[in-house]
């Protein structure tokens, strides 16, 4: 009969708690993801705690400064001082927490397998301090199965069982860092829990901040969603950049051809060719699953030709400004090339996997002196490249022997640029509204 009224009382306290708003979440790793949700709950009304492994961003929330760009400081300050988000650097706190939301990084290996260190780390911390009553929901993007696998052993090592003690579900995170139409709030959540207890109380859980609460069948179905929807991503960008190769070989503008085609008022969606695709999620989530499927026996085609497509584009940049520079009568290890945006895509700071430091790298190896201007990116230390951004003034840009444009920011002004270039190498067809001086464009 005890246990019978403990398991109740253990979901029905929780999600009372949840109901009422009275429950403390917990968000292990405030970054792009982590910090917005944290944001949304506590506006809501929840107290949520940050926990946060590096001490400068820890003590940066608790002053109320966001360096997420999507969070802005009035707000985030606001909720500080009201006491409804605080953040620390240690996992003391668990036990205070009714529900604890992983949001960690989940990289590869240099040879494209899945690196769930942080993941394992911050659970065996949580599985430390843990009592019964707390929901644990994992939003970090990764291969089906690790929650059930990885995460589940890890927290039943505690002698607490799931279902009975604690609750366990997979949520992935959908943020697309800088778009304002779609935020934490107002996208959909898909959310699958390890049992129908895990279930009700994560989808409880996720209502109280997120408008539409989607609910799949298992933890796995939930981490299969996400990785599906990268994947998507990833394969239609290699279609248009290998589109884009054989374009080059036709001498057709692939920007034209996918104009065009883009008019199609039904059966196709827009991508565009790039440098090559960076970020944290999708040169990186579809490999997850390419991953995890080797061990089914089972080979993903898509993930894997995408990838080595996607790869190949700094390289083919690479060809393409020493094709340019040769009809130029000028050795690539003789000029000054100015490279423009080294973010990973528009209007953003965020310069991970960026296929522009990837560029940089290949240009310095073929002997050219590269400089690049990013209002964005101040200064970047990468790929054993330490720069910083160049003001770009009309001396800079006429001293330059070629312009590389990798970035298509909104604020640069492309008029001006190819005014002042002497040639630009447009990869991101972002001077498409400039009408004069066109023969000094040549577009990827
Ligand atoms: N890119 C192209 N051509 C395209 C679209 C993108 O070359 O047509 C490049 C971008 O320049 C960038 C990379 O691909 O380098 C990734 O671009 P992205 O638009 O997918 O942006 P992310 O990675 O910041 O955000 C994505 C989310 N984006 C969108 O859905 C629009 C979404 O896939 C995920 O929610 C998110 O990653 C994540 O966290 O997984």
């Amino acid at each position: 009969m005890s246990f019978l009224l403990t398991n109740v009382s253990n979901k029905q306290v929780l999600l009372d708690k949840l109901l009422n708003r009275t429950a403390t979440v917990g968000v292990v790793g405030l970054g792009y993801v982590g910090l917005p949700f944290a944001v949304e709950k506590a506006k809501v009304g929840f107290r949520v705690i940050g926990i946060e492994q590096n001490p400068l961003r820890a003590k940066q929330i608790n002053s109320g400064e966001s360096y997420i760009s999507d969070v802005k400081s009035e707000e985030l300050r606001k909720l500080v001082d009201q006491g409804l988000i605080q953040a620390v650097s240690n996992f003391r706190h668990v036990p205070l927490l009714d529900a604890i939301i992983i949001c960690v990084p989940t990289p590869l290996t240099k040879n494209l397998t899945p690196d769930l260190q942080y993941v394992e780390s911050v659970t065996q911390e949580i599985a430390k301090r843990m009592r019964p009553g707390q929901l644990i929901c994992l939003e970090s993007t990764t291969y089906p199965g690790t929650t059930e696998e990885i995460i589940l052993p890890i927290l039943e090592a505690s002698g607490f069982r799931v279902e009975e003690d604690f609750y366990l579900a997979h949520s992935p995170e959908r943020v697309d860092p800088g778009n304002m139409r779609y935020t934490t709030k107002n996208t959909n959540k898909v959310v699958g829990g390890v049992g129908p207890e895990s279930q009700q109380v994560a989808e409880t859980f996720y209502k109280q901040t997120v408008e539409h609460v989607i609910t799949v069948n298992s933890a796995k179905a939930a981490e299969l969603v996400k990785v599906f929807e990268n994947t998507f991503r990833a394969v239609n960008i290699a279609l248009v950049n290998e589109l884009t190769l054989l374009c080059d070989r036709m001498n057709l503008n692939v920007w034209e051809v996918l104009e065009a085609a883009f008019t199609k008022p039904f059966g196709i969606m827009p991508f565009f060719p790039g440098p090559g695709v960076g970020g944290h999620c999708i040169p990186i989530d579809p490999h997850y699953l390419e991953w995890k499927a080797k061990e089914l026996n089972f080979t993903t085609h898509f993930i894997s030709l995408a990838g080595e497509i996607n790869r190949r584009m700094p390289w083919f940049v690479r060809d393409k400004v020493t094709r340019l520079l040769n009809g130029m009568g000028k050795a690539v290890s003789q000029t000054k090339i100015l490279l423009v945006g080294v973010a990973y895509k528009k209007d953003l700071g965020d310069h991970r996997e960026s296929p522009a430091v990837e560029i940089i790298q290949l240009l310095k190896e073929a002997g050219a002196s590269v400089i690049y201007h990013d209002p964005y990116v101040e200064s970047f230390e990468a790929g054993g490249l330490s720069l910083s951004s160049q003001p770009l003034t009309d001396e800079l840009i006429m001293s330059s022997d070629l312009v590389v444009i990798a970035t298509d920011h909104s604020s640069i002004d492309y008029n001006l640029l190819v005014s002042k270039a002497g040639h630009v190498l447009d990869t991101r067809n972002a001077t498409r509204n400039v009408s004069e001086n066109r023969e000094r464009i040549t577009l990827l």
